[in-house]
């Protein structure tokens, strides 16, 4: 009989980061637990964590090359043959079309993915492309650029601190079934049940009776899109009250008085009338948080993928600063990273808090001049890119680790527009709705049998943690890792053919990232010989060499002790599991990789001022971009007032515990029991519209129309219908059977790819207005169906 042996590793799958206990027979895993000793999940893990085997099994994800043939289905090919297909094919295409003729759309897991994180950019750069897409425009970019504004940069995101806060009201987030976003908690449950029971309140704002707002307090009902109102009238009241206490933002802020005439117009009342929230309850709200001894305030993907993304992203930092929470232990704070990242480098070392702001859009989309934003395009705009004719025009596609086609608002539209390309490349483990349309797609190692180390989601995190875990067994045979696979794709698009010398450009890569490294004021490394830092991290390659540097030099690092150039080490409050190894000398790759369970950095620490990047080293109150959109959130205001009551039904997104947006419905045990995927209609609703319970209803939007099985439900509230995104499955030319028997409905044939946000392009996800009605039932409309509000 084999060996058998146990492995550590955090778990990819979502935002939560927590610690695996992996059995190994053999060579192969056989148990999947959490990990009890795991500094940050302390045992925690949720149904995905444990299915985590049946998708390393899963005999439809791709172990090979996929190659489409001319009748359009895909056939196994060998690796080469796989990238002699890019490299014969793309860069004539380039060369004829400009390189804006190809684009790149970037999928949620990449970001959780090291190979991607770190080599991602390395592949956008040789593209050399403006077409650049992801999933952040169907996400909280609203929320990135809000911070970017009011604190510098659009890493400066503030995170509820869970785990000692005395309130928090919570805002289109169900943590209990996402387990938490830009709030990266293992376990939100636990520790929302440890708040209350020390006294701590909970409130939740959602049109739905969520799982969170069932272990609330309180909970409101809102009407979809009508957050920024109800932020709005919390600070007119706090301002009208003389509420206000700075607190740690004290001589730190600018703009309250620009700030106060925004907001002097909502009302209470007002914003009662377009909310549906009653004005006693909207004062008492701003007077609870006010009084707290400490509280923070957190909007998630109901606040963001609206009408009025980025103004309620910004509302719901006024109200943390205004309350004296912003930098308050309880409050909400900034994380401090151990890989580093903006809010930790790029400061002016002379001035602490000073740095370069907010970037403007410095381009714009060619058909219909949204603007660039944090470095992309709107994905909503990705459809009329490839279908409209001349220069510039989309003819080639790259999709690492994404699938638009059921991700992104008007699917229909989408899904046609990829069938027109005249190339596409998909990085994916399926061939699903998305990656049937590519000409050539490359699968990736499973998560077993790749690293992991979560530089983007830790810097989320409601404490400061690192833990690193190596691959816990082998990929099969001749699969590259993902990093190598993109840095072959950069070989193959940038004329070096298909046998680029990976090695040599990773190389390259790492060489850069020492330089600028060597060339930073206040690093560890700064002025150090970049060859002779470069020796010393030579003991690694890939992902693994760059997130050594990034550590070395990060908050808590080992710096270059074999240089004679230490780094700032630990902090007192420090943690490892028992039978680690204490790091002494700080943070590196060695360092972690002898504490398998983690290293705990403590506490998140206060960090005003030097954690602020503007050019006048303040908190931005009312950023003027913000201002710019006010009047349209009062003129959306006046309308609301009166139809509130009686407009079109309201559609809105959710999330279950077992689903993980479009890609985990191929394994068993996530999808066993009753369907998910149904239309939620309140009881009175459905008596007003003739709609049964297991009945089938059409759902019908400007984009297209969907039939679903209704499943009446007092969560809902009235005049609201929800769909779960991420469905639709069972396409033609796609291989996840068992997603196929459980199929669902696609819900973004409903979203409609012409109604963003204004201020990022985000895609407007909630508070879609539907028709409803029986399936089968051809009822005629009387009135054309009316855009989302403020569009
Ligand atoms: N209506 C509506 N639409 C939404 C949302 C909503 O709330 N409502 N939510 C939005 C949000 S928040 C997001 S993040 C997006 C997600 O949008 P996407 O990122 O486009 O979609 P995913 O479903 O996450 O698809 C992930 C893809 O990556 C593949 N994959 C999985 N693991 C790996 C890996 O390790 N490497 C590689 N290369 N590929 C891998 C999967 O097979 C799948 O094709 O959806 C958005 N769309
Ligand atoms: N199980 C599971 N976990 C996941 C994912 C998943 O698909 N499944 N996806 C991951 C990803 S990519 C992300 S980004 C996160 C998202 O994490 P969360 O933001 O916590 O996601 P949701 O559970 O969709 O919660 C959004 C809530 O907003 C509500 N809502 C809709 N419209 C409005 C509105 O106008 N106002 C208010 N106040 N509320 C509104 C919805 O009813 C819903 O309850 O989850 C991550 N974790
Ligand atoms: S909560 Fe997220 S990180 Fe934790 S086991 Fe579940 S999917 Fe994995
Ligand atoms: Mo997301």
């Amino acid at each position: 009989m084999g060996a058998t042996t146990t492995a550590y590793r955090t778990c990819p799958l979502c935002e939560a980061t927590c610690g695996l206990e992996l059995t190994i027979e053999d060579g192969a895993v056989t148990r999947v637990r959490g990990d009890e000793q795991d500094v940050f999940s302390r045992g925690f893990l949720c149904p995905k964590g444990v299915s985590l085997r049946e998708l390393h099994e899963d005999p439809d994800r791709l172990r090979m090359p996929l190659l489409k043939q001319a009748d359009g289905t895909h056939v196994e090919v060998s690796w080469d043959e796989a990238f002699a297909e890019v490299a014969r094919r793309l860069p004539p295409l380039l060369q004829e079309h400009g390189r804006d003729a190809v684009a790149a759309y970037l999928g949620n897991p990449f970001a959780h993915n090291l190979g991607g994180i770190f080599y991602g950019r390395v592949l956008l750069k040789a593209l050399g492309t403006r077409n650049v897409y992801s999933a952040s425009t169907v996400d909280q970019y609203p929320k990135q650029v809000a911070a970017s504004h009011m604190f510098g940069t659009a890493g400066s995101v503030p995170v509820p601190d869970l785990d000692r806060t005395d309130f928090l009201l919570v805002l289109g987030a169900n943590p209990l079934a996402s387990n938490g976003s830009l709030m990266t908690a293992p376990d939100v449950r636990g520790r929302l049940r440890a708040m209350r029971a020390r006294g701590g309140r909970l409130v939740v704002v959602d049109p739905r009776r969520t799982r969170t707002a069932r272990e609330a307090d309180t909970h409101h009902f809102i009407r979809p899109g009508t957050d920024a109102f109800l932020l709005a009238a919390m600070v007119h009241v706090l301002l009208e009250e003389d509420l206000v206490e700075l607190g740690r933002a004290e001589g730190l802020v600018r703009g309250l008085d620009e700030l106060r005439e925004a907001v002097a117009t909502v009302t209470p009342e007002r914003a009662a009338a377009a909310t549906g929230i009653a004005a006693a309850d909207i004062v008492q709200l701003a007077r609870d948080l006010a009084a707290a001894p400490s509280a923070a305030v957190y909007g998630r993907i109901g606040t963001t993928t609206q009408v009025f993304g980025t103004t309620a992203s910004w509302l719901v930092d006024v109200l943390n600063v205004l309350t004296g929470n912003l930098d308050r232990p309880g409050g909400a704070l900034f994380t401090t990273p151990a890989a580093g990242g903006p809010t930790t480098s790029g400061a002016d070392p002379e001035r602490p808090g000073r740095g370069r702001g907010p970037k403007p859009a410095r381009w714009a989309s060619r058909v219909r001049g949204l603007g660039e934003v944090l470095g992309e395009l709107p994905v909503a705009c990705l459809a009329e890119e490839i279908e409209t004719p001349g220069e510039g025009q989309v003819r080639a596609l790259f999709t690492v680790a994404g699938n638009p086609v059921v991700s992104t608002p008007n699917s229909g539209r989408l899904d046609a527009a990829l069938a027109s390309l005249d190339f596409m490349v998909s990085v994916d483990i399926y061939l699903n709705e998305t990656t049937r349309h590519a000409d050539v797609i490359l699968p990736v190692p499973s998560p077993f049998e790749r690293s992991h180390f979560d530089v983007l989601l830790y810097s989320f995190a409601v404490r400061d943690v690192a833990n690193y875990s190596a691959p816990a067994i082998p990929a099969p045979d001749g699969m590259p890792a993902e990093w190598e696979t993109l840095l072959r794709l950069v070989g193959a698009v940038t004329g070096q053919g298909p046998d680029a010398d990976v090695a040599a450009i990773d190389a390259f890569v790492a060489a850069q990232a020492v330089a600028r490294e060597v060339g930073t004021v206040g690093s560890p490394a700064f002025g150090l010989d970049p060859d002779a830092v470069g020796r010393v991290l030579a003991v690694e390659s890939g992902p693994e060499r760059l997130l050594d540097l990034l550590l070395r030099c990060g908050p808590y690092g080992a710096g270059f002790p074999e240089l004679g150039a230490p780094g700032p080490g630990l902090p007192a409050d420090a943690t490892v599991a028992d039978g680690d190894v204490r790091p002494e000398a700080g943070l590196s790759l060695a360092a972690l990789r002898a504490a398998p369970h983690g290293v705990d950095l403590g506490p998140l620490k206060q960090r005003l001022p030097e954690v602020l990047r503007m050019p006048d080293a303040l908190i931005d109150l009312a950023p003027a971009a913000l201002l710019a959109d006010v009047p349209r959130l009062l003129a959306e205001l006046d309308a609301q007032a009166g139809a509130a009551a009686d407009g079109p039904l309201l559609l809105v997104g959710r999330r279950d515990l077992r689903s993980n947006n479009s890609w985990m419905h191929n394994l068993p045990l996530l999808v066993r029991g009753r369907a998910r995927c149904t239309l939620h209609v309140h009881p009175d609703d459905g008596v007003r519209l003739g709609l049964a319970d297991g009945a089938e209803a059409t759902v019908r939007a400007r984009t297209g129309e969907l039939v679903l099985p209704v499943e009446l439900t007092e969560d809902v509230m009235p005049g609201v219908v929800s769909i779960p995104h991420g469905w639709g499955h069972g396409v033609a030319g796609t291989r996840m059977d068992v997603a196929g028997a459980h199929a669902g409905v696609n819900s973004n044939v409903l979203t409609d790819e012409l109604v963003v946000e204004p201020l990022t392009g985000t895609a407007v996800l909630n508070g879609i207005p539907v028709d409803v009605a029986p399936a089968g039932d051809v009822a005629d409309r009387t009135e054309p169906l009316t855009a989302p509000a403020g569009r």
